[in-house]
């Protein structure tokens, strides 16, 4: 499907920047248009792929470029004032060769988690067509302050976009590897991670149409209905010589490639079931409980002669048991690399320790905050009594 991304903060245009660069690389064609927004210079200037113009500086007369340093209130104030200058440059995306905006930010500094809230209500009052947004989770050893904006932001950023998918940095590091040191084989994760699940509605001209392509429409339907959503990924290297189907099985075999009998297919529907529940079981873009998922899409990727229905439809079976959801939509997504994918959306999901946890410190930052006001309304009374107190013998 066609996206017109937006990237808030440094890690957004960062990871927008990113997708550019894989569309170049795999010919997915995803990224219709790309924009950065962000309060500070120096991280638009640092961007390579996204056009100049599409860089928004905002917040100059406050903080004069030089960002907002992780205070998220002050991100989404500015956010709010410059909107029209963000706007400008979304009107110079053709929004009706566009089927959803995606609006990506990291959750935990001051611009992308205050402002890309802002940005996604807007769009929504504006567009009709989808606006999903893309969120970073901080690294838990990013200090509080992270941690409390990621939890703040991501509940106001859920319920102003349309989906919101996530990737959690915390689970993403090596071990013994700072976040900061990752982020490049982190971003490489998140576009590729993404990348196969949109770029499956977007088969181009001329490319083999398999029997059950992923239809944009599939993607959009599965990330209706709001909510969270998280991906799974597994993969296995193929040789693409030795590939079983080929030009002469389709005048011979009649089912396209990959054939449903034979040593071959038999090989082929394996393979893709244990790439499934690889793919569902493995490491997630947020990890959680799959179990209780609201609805999935199963995407199977890879030279056409590799993917087979029965696979598909096994895989799928596998998946409704497994989350216990009716809504389990799969498909084909034919390209000619030297591997076969699964790729597994899973939106609507419930059962995240992660969010459980965030949602918990926003509550105690809550309850903190009335305290520190109530104290301090308290301290106003003293003084005000003090003073008058103090004041007294001088009248
Ligand atoms: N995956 C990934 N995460 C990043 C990257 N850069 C930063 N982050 C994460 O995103 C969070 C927010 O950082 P930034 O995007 O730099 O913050 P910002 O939105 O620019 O806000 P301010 O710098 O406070 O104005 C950090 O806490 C990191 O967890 C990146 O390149 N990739
Ligand atoms: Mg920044």
């Amino acid at each position: 499907m066609k996206l017109a991304m937006i990237g808030f903060g440094q890690a957004g245009g960062k990871v927008v920047d990113r997708f550019l660069d894989y569309d170049d690389r795999t010919n997915s064609g995803i990224v219709r248009s790309a924009i950065a927004v962000n309060t500070a210079k120096a991280d638009l200037m640092g961007l390579d792929r996204i056009p100049q113009e599409n860089r928004v500086l905002i917040g100059q007369a406050r903080v004069k470029g030089h960002g907002v340093g992780a205070d998220n209130e002050l991100g989404a104030e500015v956010a709010e004032e410059d909107i029209d200058e963000v706007q400008n440059a979304v009107d110079s995306i053709p929004t009706h060769e566009v089927d959803a905006f995606l609006v990506v930010a990291g959750m935990g500094g001051g611009t992308g988690s205050g402002g890309a809230p802002v940005l996604a209500k807007h769009l929504k009052r504006i567009y009709t067509i989808p606006v999903y947004g893309l969120g970073i989770l901080p690294g838990t050893d990013e200090g509080g302050i992270y941690t409390l904006n990621a939890a703040r932001s991501f509940q106001t950023f859920v319920r102003e976009v349309d989906n919101l998918l996530v990737f959690d940095n915390d689970s993403w590091r090596s071990a013994g590897e700072s976040v900061e040191g990752g982020y490049s084989q982190i971003n490489e994760e998140i576009v590729r991670r993404f990348g196969v699940l949109f770029g499956a509605g977007e088969v181009q001209a001329g490319q083999e149409v398999a029997e059950s392509v992923v239809d944009s429409s599939e993607i959009i339907n599965t990330l209706s209905g709001g909510g969270v959503s998280t991906v799974g990924y597994a993969s296995e290297e193929v040789d693409l010589t030795a590939s079983s189907g080929g030009l002469l099985s389709k005048f011979t075999g009649g089912s396209g490639g990959g054939g449903d009998d034979g040593l071959d297919a038999a090989n082929t529907t394996n393979r893709i079931t244990s790439l499934v529940r690889k793919a569902a079981l493995g490491r997630l873009t947020l990890p959680c409980e799959i179990d209780g998922a609201e609805r999935a899409l199963l995407v199977l990727s890879g030279p056409s002669d590799h993917l087979n229905r029965k696979g598909i439809e096994r895989g799928r079976k596998w998946l409704e048991e497994e989350t216990g959801s009716m809504e389990v939509r799969g498909g084909d997504y034919p390209r000619e690399i030297p591997e076969v994918s699964a790729s597994i959306l899973l939106s609507g999901v419930t059962n995240v320790p992660r969010i459980k946890r965030l949602q918990q410190v926003a509550i105690e930052a809550q309850d903190n905050m009335e305290d520190i006001q109530a104290e301090s309304e308290d301290n106003l009374e003293d003084l005000v009594q003090d003073d008058t107190e103090d004041l007294e013998p001088l009248f």
